[in-house]
C-alpha cells in the first residue's frame, strides 16, 4: 500500500515537471527565435532608416503635448534624429 502512494507521488511530481517544461517551451515557436520582436523604436521608425526624425516622433506621439521638447531632450547630439540608443535612453 505504501509503495502505491509513493508511486502516485512520483507521478504527481513528474506531471508537474512535464507541465512546467511544456509551459516554458510553448511560447517559443521556431519563427519567433529568428524574427526580431517589434520594438517601440521600430514602430516609430516608419521609413526604417534606423533613426527617428522629429516628424516621425511627433506623428507617433500625437497625444503628447510636449513631443517636441521630449524629442529635443532625447536628441543628445542635436542632429535632429533619434538613434535607437538615444530613443531608449532614460
Ligand atoms: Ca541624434
Amino acid at each position: 500500500m505504501k509503495k502505491i502512494s509513493v508511486l502516485l507521488g512520483l507521478f504527481g511530481i513528474l506531471a508537474i515537471m512535464t507541465a512546467g517544461f511544456a509551459g516554458v517551451k510553448s511560447p517559443k515557436s521556431p519563427s519567433a527565435s529568428t524574427r526580431k520582436p517589434m520594438t517601440r523604436f521600430a514602430l516609430e521608425d516608419k521609413d526604417k532608416d534606423s533613426k527617428i526624425s522629429l516628424k516621425e516622433f511627433t506623428a507617433y506621439n500625437r497625444k503628447l503635448k510636449n513631443a517636441n521638447a521630449v524629442f529635443k531632450a532625447k536628441d543628445k547630439d542635436n542632429d535632429g534624429y533619434l538613434t535607437e540608443e538615444e530613443f531608449n535612453a532614460k
